[in-house]
């Protein structure tokens, strides 16, 4: 069974309610998951009002502002955390950004500025947090990310995402090599095109979405339940021997050659 009762569990990424962090946070509450969640803060609050309303009902014992590229702030989180809890169990990273303009047009146009920063917040940032989360993973633990396939093949206009997710699936090899020896388990899940606020910011996505719904196996994309169901197997025990991996949930998209 799948039972994450007693567990503790630090939720990145969640920035409404097509967030797939915010379908990863709900199985981990129905699991019995003891939720932290944090959110980017924002000059005028709005951010921190729309997530606290949304994952109110989930009764997350931590709410607190994230900025990864924020040193002090990934210092604070972590206090907070050995405060309230003592140890955690699970992180759930679901972040990603790169400048609009680097989405778009040609790769080789890319700025250094731009691939700093794509790498920084999408890729760095799974490091820093494994760092912060290792001292408190006291009893073995669970780190999950999200990825693409754009990370491992060439998808129009994914540009410097797509070397920022190579990066990022190369981090949870290296992690899970180093802290496989305190029971700490990476992973990472790659999921197929969803509507989000941040893929419905990219021109061209429902194209996408016809396109899988044309070619993968399952005839359909895949949805944040999915995803999140799939988190929630990751971080339980039925993963156990399960680390180092990335896992595609994409209806079985990138299986097929034509
Ligand atoms: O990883 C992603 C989204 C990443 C992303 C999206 C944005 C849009 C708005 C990172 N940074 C930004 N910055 C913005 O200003 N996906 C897997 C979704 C996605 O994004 C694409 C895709 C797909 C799929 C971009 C181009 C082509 C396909």
């Amino acid at each position: 069974m799948l039972d994450l009762t007693g567990k503790t569990a630090l939720v990145t990424g969640i920035a409404n309610n097509r967030s797939i962090a915010w379908g990863i946070a709900q199985q981990l509450h129905a699991a019995g998951a003891d939720l932290g969640v944090t959110y980017l803060p924002d000059a005028k609050g709005k951010m921190e009002k729309k997530v606290k309303d949304l994952v109110e009902p989930l009764n997350p014992s931590l709410f607190l502002p994230l900025n990864v590229q924020n040193d002090e702030q990934m210092a604070e989180t972590f206090q907070a955390v050995k405060a309230q809890w003592g140890k955690i169990d699970i992180l759930v990273h679901c972040l990603a950004f790169a400048n609009r303009d680097d989405l778009t047009g040609d790769f080789s146009a890319t700025s250094r500025q731009g691939f700093q920063t794509a790498l920084d917040i999408s890729a760095y940032s799974l490091v820093s947090l494994a760092n912060g989360a290792k001292p408190l993973m006291t009893e073995g633990g669970s780190i999950v990310t999200l990825t693409y396939l754009g990370g491992v093949r060439v998808v129009p206009n994914y540009n410097v995402m797509g070397i920022a997710k190579a990066a990022l699936e190369m981090n949870v090899r290296y992690l899970a090599s180093e802290m496989g020896a305190h029971n700490i388990r990476v992973n990472g899940i790659s999921a197929g095109p969803i509507r989000t606020l941040a893929s419905s910011a990219v021109g061209g996505i429902l194209d996408m979405i016809h396109h899988v719904e044309e070619i993968a196996p399952l005839g359909r994309t895949v949805t944040q339940e999915e995803v999140g169901k799939t988190a929630a197997f990751l971080c339980s025990d039925l993963s156990s021997g399960i680390t180092g991996q990335i896992l595609y949930v994409d209806s079985g998209y990138n299986i097929m050659g034509m």
